[in-house]
């Protein structure tokens, strides 16, 4: 992820990886241990890391050591693999690859997958919520980092963009609706991360609703390069079928806008989300670099 982050991005992104392993074990003797096998699958090793490394720099912004933030780093990436699982199911895209390896339910089946999604939505709560994370941190900050992570995933933010995502397959929306969808689906998880960072690090008002407004604008920009990946790359390059939006008869803002519109509209956005870090100063500099890398991102 040489091109994304700095090295100091990099490393709480390899930290993340050794957290994530140490999170998810699967016990040899367990009778369920295939849930965990499953579950490990899915989240250990593979994927970017962008949601955690997030929790981590606002973390530290907000002037608390980013250690502190790794097991709601760590959960944040749970709930988006258990996302990731069950996006790829037969009911929701069918899709074979993820990560560039069978999907969760390509290698364990339906079932196995299924459980192993609820799995890993349950163990980021456990995680976040461990005892030694409310004596460690004021509880108020754990609390306010599980409430913003819950906010964010459930029918009010992720689960209730892609609903609107499946109800619109085969219609025609406008860009109003399309941003209303993907700011559930995609932007409400990369703001919870922005926010959580902030919750553990102990910001105030004026860091936690900028950390939202640069979540917001980053992840539907996030999204609008996703869109445009869908039509301009390679499976090889990213690790999951391309093709999909077209197939499935989907708008998106390139169907919407064209691909060149797509990109100045994401590009205006990268400048606005660069604006709301004003608030970190010079110590935000590491966000602004990620949030133009984010724009020319490959994968
Ligand atoms: C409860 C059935 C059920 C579903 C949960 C599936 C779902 C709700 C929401 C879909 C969320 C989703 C897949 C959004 C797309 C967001 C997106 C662009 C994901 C890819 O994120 P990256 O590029 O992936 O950060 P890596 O692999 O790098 O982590």
């Amino acid at each position: 992820m040489g091109a994304l982050y700095n090295d100091r991005l990099e490393s709480y992104r390899q930290e993340i990886e050794e957290a994530l392993f140490s999170y998810l074990p699967i016990p040899e003797e367990a009778p369920q241990k295939t849930v965990y096998e499953v579950m490990n699958y899915a989240c250990v090793g593979g994927g970017k890391r962008l949601r955690p490394v997030l929790v981590m720099e606002f973390c530290r912004l907000c002037g608390e050591s980013p250690a502190k933030a790794i097991p709601f780093a760590c959960a944040i990436e749970m709930v988006h693999s258990y996302s990731l699982i069950h996006d790829d199911l037969p009911c929701m895209d069918n899709s074979p690859l993820r990560r560039g390896r069978p999907s969760a339910h390509a290698a364990y089946g339906e079932d196995m997958a299924l459980l192993a999604g609820d799995g890993l939505l349950t163990r980021a709560f456990e995680v976040m919520l461990a005892e030694e994370n409310q004596r460690e941190l004021p509880p108020q900050r754990v609390l306010r980092a599980a409430f913003a992570l819950a906010d964010a995933a459930g029918a009010g933010g992720m689960v209730g963009g892609q609903v609107i995502d499946l109800q619109s397959e085969g219609k025609s929306i406008d860009l109003p609706a399309l941003e209303t969808l993907q700011r559930g689906k995609t932007a409400a998880l990369l703001m919870a991360a922005c926010e959580m960072g902030c919750h553990i690090g102990g910001g105030g008002e004026a860091e936690i609703a900028a950390a939202r407004r640069f979540g917001e604008e980053l992840g539907l920009c996030f999204q609008i390069v996703d869109d445009i990946l869908d039509v301009t790359s390679t499976p090889e390059e990213l690790g999951k079928p391309v093709g999909n939006d077209e197939k499935s008869r989907k708008v998106t803002y390139v169907s919407l806008l064209g691909r060149e519109k797509a990109l100045q509209l994401a590009a205006e956005r990268t400048e606005k989300a660069v604006d709301a870090l004003q608030v970190f100063g010079e110590p935000g500099k590491a966000l602004r670099s990620l949030a133009r890398a984010l724009l020319q991102r490959s994968c």
